[in-house]
């Protein structure tokens, strides 16, 4: 007889989740499931649902190494009831067990459906978060705005990462303005470890194609990890060979380098497949030894204890209807090009291949392209929030969300971004080389061949001028705008709507 089931959900592959910690291996029963429901709550990259079957499959086997008892669903099972609250009801009904123990789900959707079941679920908290829900409350109580910079100091502060005393190593906290470079075609950048698909990957591949045939993103090349020793091994790679410019080149886009300097571990992270704090403390060692600069090394660090918690923070204060918000009332239809449809927008065209082909984009290719774009053409923030988590390995709402609505979007009305993300080509020109073989030309600012982004960030400003122009980090745009002919303004705001026009009738643009 088992007393209790443990849910341990895609996510929570990590073998010290506290649901794990609260459990007992002689009496409790581990219950892990391949449910279409998870698998189809958004039309997720092959990829991704690839890789969290693969890995939780190898966790299975990790616990029952350890000693646990596990019943794992897979997708094809005849008896999988294909979602996460009826395999627990029938688990429980089969194993006779009363209660559940569960880490609280990343996602507002899975921590209602448990607490709806007609069984105790003891919702422990995720404690693989450095920041509890209740810590980030007491932070963000009574602050008039709850910007990232004031927060992420608590965290080197709680953590003592990169502290010397009271004070921040290098006597800055920030080195940001440091790690704006544009980068260099440059054959010596090694990019991600790759990983040759295993016994186990190869079972899942072939399911995947199998069950999910239409969905957007190739399957092959498989190459991510699919288990704690290898994500180790891709950190320690990390580590070695991109740590050192990860700050440098940042902010950085090139057409022949999908990857730069950029450690390619989300996926793993959000997984449990590495812990946060760990490897903070191992970049932070390479700095000490002298392996990577301090601007490199504070800039990784901050991007992990600084926005990867803030983020979580918010999307929990705020609550489950924050992923819906539409401040700038935005409602034009996703693009078809998003999906992958011909643009001639060498920009979006790259974002766009690199997501589909890899499950990934870097952070600045989803803010300045294809976050920049949505924003400035009026992209219904809902939609846009569903592309982002459907298409990226690493997405979790927990944390798309507040980087899809609230960084990128502006749609909850200035919780994180103090002033929209929004950009002309001369941004994306400046930071990376896609401009050079664009149809468009970055310089025109109106007539054939104009870069569009040139035309819609005016376009943009003027429309949302009630709102945007009494923001002072805003008002030399609206300067530049108004002491601009006002014939100019007439033929850029008709071009742009004519423009989004065409995009909208599905003409290729
Ligand atoms: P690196 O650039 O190497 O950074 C190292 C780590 O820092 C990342 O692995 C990640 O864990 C963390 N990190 C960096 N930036 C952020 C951030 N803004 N928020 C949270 N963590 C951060 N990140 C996700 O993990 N899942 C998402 O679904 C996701 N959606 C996003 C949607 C939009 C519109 C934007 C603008 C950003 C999104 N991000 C998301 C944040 C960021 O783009 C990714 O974390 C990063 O690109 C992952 O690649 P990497 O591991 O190479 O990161
Ligand atoms: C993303 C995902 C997918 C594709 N499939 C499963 C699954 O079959 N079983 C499971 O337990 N978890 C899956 N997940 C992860 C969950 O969707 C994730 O736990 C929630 O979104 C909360 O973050
Ligand atoms: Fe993108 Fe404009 Fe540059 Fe073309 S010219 S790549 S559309 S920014």
């Amino acid at each position: 007889m088992v007393s209790r089931l443990v849910l341990i959900l895609g996510d929570q592959l990590s073998p010290g989740v506290s649901a794990l910690q609260a459990a007992d291996k002689s009496s409790d029963l581990v219950v892990m499931a391949e449910v279409m429901d998870e698998a189809s709550y958004v039309r997720h990259h092959p990829k991704k649902i690839a890789f969290l079957f693969a890995a939780m499959r190898k966790f299975a086997r990790v616990l029952e190494a350890d000693g646990w008892r596990v019943a794992y669903t897979r997708l094809d099972d005849p008896e999988n009831a294909q979602s996460i609250p009826a395999e627990l009801l029938r688990r429980a009904e089969a194993e006779g067990a009363q209660e559940v123990l569960a880490t609280e789900p990343g996602e507002w959707r899975l921590i209602e459906a448990l607490s709806d079941l007609p069984i105790p679920v003891h919702q422990h908290p995720d404690d693989r978060f450095i920041c509890s829900h209740a810590e980030f409350d007491r932070w963000a109580e009574g602050r008039k705005s709850l910007r990232m910079e004031y927060f992420y100091r608590e965290m080197r502060r709680k953590t003592g990462l990169l502290m010397d005393g009271d004070e921040p190593a290098g006597g800055k906290w920030n080195f940001d303005h440091d790690n704006r470079k544009p980068a260099q075609d440059d054959l010596f950048r090694q990019g991600p470890l790759k990983f040759d698909p295993d016994e186990t990957v190869e079972e899942v591949l072939t399911l995947v194609e199998q069950r999910f045939p239409d969905n957007f993103g190739a399957l092959r090349p498989f190459w991510f990890a699919t288990d704690a020793d290898q994500a180790e091994r891709a950190f320690e790679h990390f580590m070695e060979h991109a740590l050192p410019c990860f700050g440098d080149y940042q902010d950085a886009m090139l057409e022949g380098d999908r990857f730069l300097c950029h450690a390619v571990i989300a996926p793993y992270l959000n997984a449990g497949l590495l812990d946060p704090l760990d490897i903070c403390r191992r970049a932070e060692a390479a700095y000490r030894s002298g392996h990577a600069p301090l601007n490199a090394v504070e800039g990784f660090i901050r991007q992990i204890i600084g926005w990867r918690e803030y983020v979580r923070g918010i999307y929990f204060r705020e609550g489950p209807d924050y992923p819906r918000r539409n401040a700038l009332n935005h409602q034009r239809k996703l693009p078809a090009l998003y999906w992958g449809a011909e643009t001639r927008m060498n920009c979006l065209a790259h974002a766009v291949a690199q997501t589909r082909d890899d499950a990934y984009a870097h952070h600045i290719q989803r803010l300045m392209v294809t976050g920049n774009f949505a924003l400035l053409a009026g992209i219904s923030p809902t939609e846009l929030h569903e592309w982002y988590l459907s298409v990226y390995a690493d997405a979790y709402e927990w944390v798309e969300a507040p980087n899809t609505v609230g960084m990128s979007q502006f749609a909850d009305g200035g919780i994180i971004a103090s002033k929209p993300y929004v950009s002309s080509g001369n941004y994306i020109s400046k930071m990376s080389d896609y401009c050079r073989g664009c149809h468009y030309a970055v310089t025109k600012k109106t007539g054939d061949g104009a870069c569009p982004f040139n035309l819609l960030y005016w376009y943009f400003l003027n429309r949302h001028r009630d709102r945007f122009q009494g923001n002072p980090r805003m008002a030399q745009m609206y300067r530049t705008w108004d002491r601009m002919d006002a014939k100019k303004r007439e033929v850029i705001l008709a071009e742009a709507d004519a423009f989004l026009d065409r995009m909208s009738k599905g003409e290729t643009v």
